[in-house]
């Protein structure tokens, strides 16, 4: 970098942190933020002689999961490469795929289902707190939903609305003994019942973690928190799980919301909340069944007995359990400039009785820069924290701060480096797993500025790799991303094995083959025409480059439900159904059966088309449909 680009990088750097730290103070809050945080850190270079660089015919060494934000869909991403290798619909309605166009992704989408959403967390199914490949689960905190992908498919096959709460903000998973539970922390506060009665009474406001078994993807039960939840883990026992909770003051505008010195990190005890659930000791909300404990201080006298409360410095945000025995869980502040180091065996004391003041879970809160958002790990004891205001990674080694905290005289900063610009999550390869190998982060910063070509007003996001096997940090990848991926997580090659075609029991489609046996189809080779009424079912396979049926027949005003189904059983031959002037296109990979439902409401003839490159001769794959007026 030259001296002039140099001072530019850091003319803007300082602008938008000061920006920002100016945006709290004017809400009168910039005691907070310390002084001694204000160190210095390396410009990052782009790495010399790059040795991350896969070269073209290379595989990654790690699938990384991204989210897609308000996107809606979920990413997947080869790391070191950074390449994007798919993108998963989920929330979305998908072009490309007819991701909410076919009957299929409808079923899963529910009936009526929200046409967006905002993903944030995408979580990679366990067992024994490895990454075992079956599921990723993702947030909708736009539309208060969790989905299931299941990843031999990389489909989604669950999607279930969270009631009761408002948003769904974090998302965790049982590590131990495996995938179990996935916890989904609600964020914004709403009336209970929230059915207009309490309008105007915000001291009726409250949210809830719910609790849903993996498997089914129901919702095993919901326990009412003070304050807004917002990010979880999980700890390595398969007995607890932590979310951050700001808004401890229950204000309704951001000055309230940012009143009070510390708010909590809460910790749940999910045995003594199923117990509870299992012993009848519950409510329910409206029309809801879904059982509901009450987790609030005031519900309990005494020792609460679901949950416990750690006042934690300032609107805490990320939680993150240390790797690979997960011995302590790290709370990074946000408006605080630190980090609170809480140790999960305390917290077990806490709840059997042998510790009084919330406070002794807490064994370090060291100081590590201004505005820290998310912590990760490296496998030999250092934590890293993304600093928003500061435009920094942070490394800090957590048994130093541990002694520090204790009050011995030790530096427990590791190293600073500059990322582009104001980050948010970070991650880096397998720390929230037992297999965690401090090789590769990500940073995931919200502004890229100058670090790509302009394109218009909205500005790529950019999603850095820094290579973390030395002492010092280094940048090796800036990676230009749509909005906008708030998580990432990485797992190694070897621990997905995704499936190259579709086997035709795949439970993805059992319902449209059902339909076709009702009507004594054999989907594999007939192409006929049913008619039942003003329904008429259409079935065709298709081979490259030909579908089965080349031409069809039907009266303006039928339903028509086409049926496609692949036949090809070679890697890669996908094929797609266009249907020309019906807004319908969607995907039939090798072996899978797909199918959509319209009316024909244009008389007239209409092509429909392959959609998918397939074959030399894959322009002439098509066909009419011809519609009687
Ligand atoms: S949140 Cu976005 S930067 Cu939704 Cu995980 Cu922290
Ligand atoms: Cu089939 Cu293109």
């Amino acid at each position: 970098m030259s001296d002039n680009e140099n001072i530019k990088d850091l003319s803007r750097r300082k602008f938008l942190r000061n920006s920002a730290v100016t945006g709290v103070a004017g809400a009168g809050l910039a005691g907070g933020f310390g002084a001694g945080t204000m160190m210095s850190s390396r410009p990052a270079e782009a790495a010399q002689n790059n040795e991350h660089h896969v070269e073209p015919g290379e595989l990654d060494e790690y699938y990384g999961f991204w989210s897609g934000g308000h996107s809606g869909e979920v990413r997947i991403l080869g790391v070191p490469s950074m390449r994007e290798l798919l993108r998963i619909p989920v929330f979305n309605v998908d072009s490309a795929t007819g991701w909410g166009i076919t009957n299929e992704s409808k079923r899963v989408l529910g009936e009526n289902a929200p046409l967006n959403g905002d993903t944030h967390h995408p979580k990679v199914s366990y067992t024994d707190a490895s990454y075992d490949g079956r599921y990723c689960f993702i947030n909708d905190k736009l539309n208060t939903r969790v989905a299931r992908i299941r990843l031999d498919i990389m489909r989604a096959d669950k999607i279930i609305t969270i009631p009761n709460v408002q948003s769904i903000h974090g998302l965790t998973l049982q590590r131990v003994p495996s995938t179990e539970r996935v916890f989904a922390a609600g964020e914004m506060i709403v009336p209970l019942n929230n059915n207009g009665d309490y309008l105007d009474d915000p001291s009726q406001y409250w949210t809830m973690m719910s609790c849903l078994d993996a498997e089914t993807m129901e919702i095993k039960w919901q326990a009412i928190v003070d304050g807004n939840l917002d990010n979880c883990d999980t700890d390595y026992t398969g007995r607890f799980v932590a979310a951050s909770c700001y808004n401890s003051s229950r204000g309704m505008t951001l000055p309230e919301m940012m009143g009070p010195e510390r708010d909590w990190t809460v910790f749940f005890d999910v045995p003594a909340i199923e117990a509870a659930v299992a012993a009848g000791d519950y409510t329910t909300i409206g029309d809801s069944q879904v059982p509901v404990v009450d987790a609030r201080e005031q519900a309990h006298e005494g020792r609460n007995t679901f949950a416990l409360y750690v006042p934690t410095p300032r609107s805490p945000h990320g939680v993150n359990t240390m790797p690979p025995e997960g011995k302590y869980c790290v709370v990074s502040g946000k408006l605080s400039p630190t980090c609170t180091v809480i140790e999960w065996s305390r917290v077990g004391e806490w709840f059997d009785g042998g510790l009084d003041d919330p406070r002794d879970t807490v064994v370090a809160e060291p100081e590590v820069g201004l505005g820290p958002l998310h912590t990760t790990y490296d496998n030999r004891g250092n934590a890293y924290t993304s600093l928003f205001l500061d435009s920094q990674v942070v490394k800090w080694n957590v048994e130093d701060a541990i002694r520090s905290y204790n009050g011995e005289e030790v530096n427990y900063i590791r190293d600073r480096i500059d990322v582009h610009y104001n980050i948010g999550h970070i991650k880096a390869s397998l720390a929230c797993s037992r297999d965690v190998d401090g090789k590769y982060l990500t940073a995931l910063c919200k502004f890229s500025k100058d670090r790509f070509l302009p394109v218009g007003p909205m500005h790529a996001e950019n999603d850095q790799l820094i290579d973390i096997t030395g002492e010092q940090m280094k940048l090796v990848h800036d990676g230009p991303t749509y909005a906008e991926p708030h998580d990432a997580l990485m797992i190694r090659a070897d621990q997905l094995n995704p499936s190259q075609i579709y086997t035709r029991d795949d439970p993805y489609f059992a319902e449209t083959v059902a339909m076709a046996e009702a009507d004594g189809v054999t989907l594999e080779t007939d192409n006929k025409v049913i008619r039942d009424g003003n329904k008429v079912r259409v079935y065709m396979t298709s081979v490259a480059p030909n579908f089965g049926t080349t031409e069809f027949r039907v009266k303006r005003g039928d339903e028509v439900t086409i049926v496609v189904t692949n036949m090809d059983t070679i890697e890669d031959v996908s094929h797609g159904f266009a249907l020309v002037n019906h807004g319908i296109n969607f995907e039939i990979h090798p072996q899978q059966t797909s199918s959509v439902t319209f009316v024909a409401d244009k008389p007239g003839v209409h092509w429909y088309y392959c959609s998918w490159f397939c074959h030399a001769l894959h322009m002439e794959m098509s066909g009419r449909m011809l519609v009687e007026a």
